[in-house]
């Protein structure tokens, strides 16, 4: 792996396993803090970053802000040209960038070589888009007038992701503000920095082939107080957050307070509907991806289950039997479903959460314990692992409101498709949901405008592994923001409308006369 590391890394490679607090362009900053990153795969240290000072961000955003005054004039399929040039080197890389993606996110390596070709796919999706980002030509009251709308780069974009996907949602965004003349700034995860600068390096050495500035693209390494200067700074024209509810409330708050503009894409508390006529191999096949895969560390994931009554008793037993047998273990090896939960807080939370469940009236009906992991030199290693859970709880306990990043699935039952619906629906989040249904009427009824208030609505298939065609994201505490495919470039530009008028008289909207 360290040879990956090397040749994947090129220049940025330390030897010592320390990394910088900013990279800009293709300049390294270090600061005096030094903080360790435990691999979730064996619970060792893997390498240390530094967190980026208050200085070297004004010079980020600076050089961000000057490199954007240059590239909005670059013509846009132009742009595209250099995202296609990124993508040809992902390509090449895809093994490279799925193995540090395994390294940092402890993601079983099936999953990462999908996490990869989800970046090159949206590479592929924005090269087309920068032959496109159409704007509208409006019908004008005026004679001799012509109206129209154009949408125009915005600025530097902050785009600050979180460990679970840590290149793919930054692909989402970084591809589409590139493609829509922005420069990027990067807040990556603190849990994943290489993979940020695997793609920020072979960014750069896609911008040196296509003859641009470095500038274009940076990266800072923090916390809280990192990302306060970013979201506050009057020269960031959108702010892009992946993450928890709790994080893009404080990011929307700060950015709101400047009038600016965010994209927030946080927490999902996803539900699945079987039904009575649901093809049940099918939905546990798609119970068990939505729920384990990630080890239940997607914000797609499924977290709450709700079977028609009649079977629930049938659908538990099945899932049961999974959940005591699915392999976990080293994400390299191609047996093990699931890898470990990213850290020991994480651990934590899931056994918070599974008492509090408890003590709310649910019932475990597996899972919750830790899982030692024996390395292939035949050592016992701590890294992260633990057995997947199902409690079967009433859909009113408190706890089913709140989103547990694990492998942590709540089981519900209904009688009837409205109470269901009403029970998919009452909580917080809203961003992904399924149903099992072979009734057309229930399958529309849920797709309906009075079915899911999701923005993912699914049928006959599990609530994660969207494809990057759509927009992604959600409602209510989800944030709102829509990312990835459809028209969600629009987020990434301004809107001008035009009014042309190529006449000899002064015709006034709404029929007003103002003659002198
Ligand atoms: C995320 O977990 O933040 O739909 C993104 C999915 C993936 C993306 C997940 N394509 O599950």
């Amino acid at each position: 792996h360290e040879a990956i590391l090397k040749t994947v890394l090129g220049d940025f490679y330390a030897q010592d396993k320390h990394y910088g607090s900013a990279y800009l362009g293709d300049q390294c900053f270090d600061s005096e803090t030094k903080v360790d990153v435990i691999s979730p795969n064996t619970g060792q240290k893997f390498v240390s970053i530094s967190h980026a000072q208050p200085d070297v961000i004004e010079n980020v955003i600076n050089s961000a802000k000057t490199e954007f005054y240059h590239w909005r004039s670059v013509p846009a399929p132009q742009r595209g040209e250099l995202v296609r040039l990124f993508a040809e080197k992902a390509r090449a890389a895809k093994h490279q960038l799925a193995t540090i993606i395994s390294l940092e996110s402890g993601k079983p390596f099936q999953e990462s070589l999908g996490e990869v070709q989800e970046l090159i796919d949206v590479c592929d999706f924005a090269v087309g888009l920068s032959r496109q980002l159409y704007g509208l030509t409006i019908a004008t009251e005026r004679p001799n007038h012509r109206m129209m709308e154009q949408w125009h780069p915005i600025g530097p974009v902050v785009i600050i992701t979180a460990f679970n996907f840590p290149m793919a949602v930054w692909a989402w965004n970084a591809t589409l503000s590139l493609i829509c003349g922005n420069s990027i700034i990067w807040k990556p995860s603190s849990q994943t920095p290489l993979s940020a600068l695997a793609c920020h390096r072979l960014l750069l050495s896609a911008i040196k082939k296509f003859g641009g500035n470095a500038e274009l693209s940076s990266i800072v390494f923090g916390e809280k107080t990192q990302v306060e200067q970013l979201v506050d700074h009057k020269d960031i024209a959108l702010v892009s957050a992946t993450g928890s509810c709790a994080m893009g409330r404080a990011v929307n708050c700060r950015v709101a307070a400047r009038l600016g503009r965010t994209l927030l894409e946080l927490g999902g508390n996803n539900a699945m509907i079987v039904c009575p006529s649901a093809d049940l191999e099918l939905a546990i096949r798609a119970i068990t991806f939505s729920a384990l895969g990630t080890s239940g560390q997607r914000c797609t994931t499924l977290r709450r289950l709700i079977v028609h009554s009649s079977l629930k008793y049938q659908v538990l037993t099945k899932l049961e039997a999974i959940y005591n047998t699915v392999s976990i273990g080293d994400p390299f090896d191609g047996l093990n479903l699931m890898g470990p939960l990213i850290n020991q807080q994480a651990i934590d939370s899931m056994k918070v959460s599974i008492n509090t469940a408890i003590s709310q009236g649910g019932k475990l009906i597996t899972g919750g314990e830790r899982v030692s992991n024996l390395s292939n030199k035949g050592k016992e290693e701590h890294g992260f692992y633990i057995t997947p859970a199902i409690v079967d709880i009433d859909p009113q306990a408190d706890i089913v409101q709140q989103e547990t990043f694990a492998p942590l699935l709540y089981v519900h039952s209904y009688d009837s498709l409205d109470q269901a619906i009403a029970i998919q629906n009452s909580v917080c989040q809203g961003l992904s949901s399924a149903i099992f249904t072979k009734d057309m009427a229930e399958a529309e009824i849920f797709v309906s405008a009075k079915g899911s208030d999701c923005g993912l609505v699914n049928v006959n298939m599990g609530t994660s592994g969207a494809e990057i065609g759509g927009a992604f994201g959600g409602e209510k505490d989800t944030g709102g923001g829509r990312e990835s495919g459809s028209d969600a470039w629009k987020s990434y530009m301004r809107r001008m409308t035009n009014t042309i008028n190529y006449g000899s008289e002064l015709p006034l909207a709404q029929g007003i006369n103002f003659d002198m």
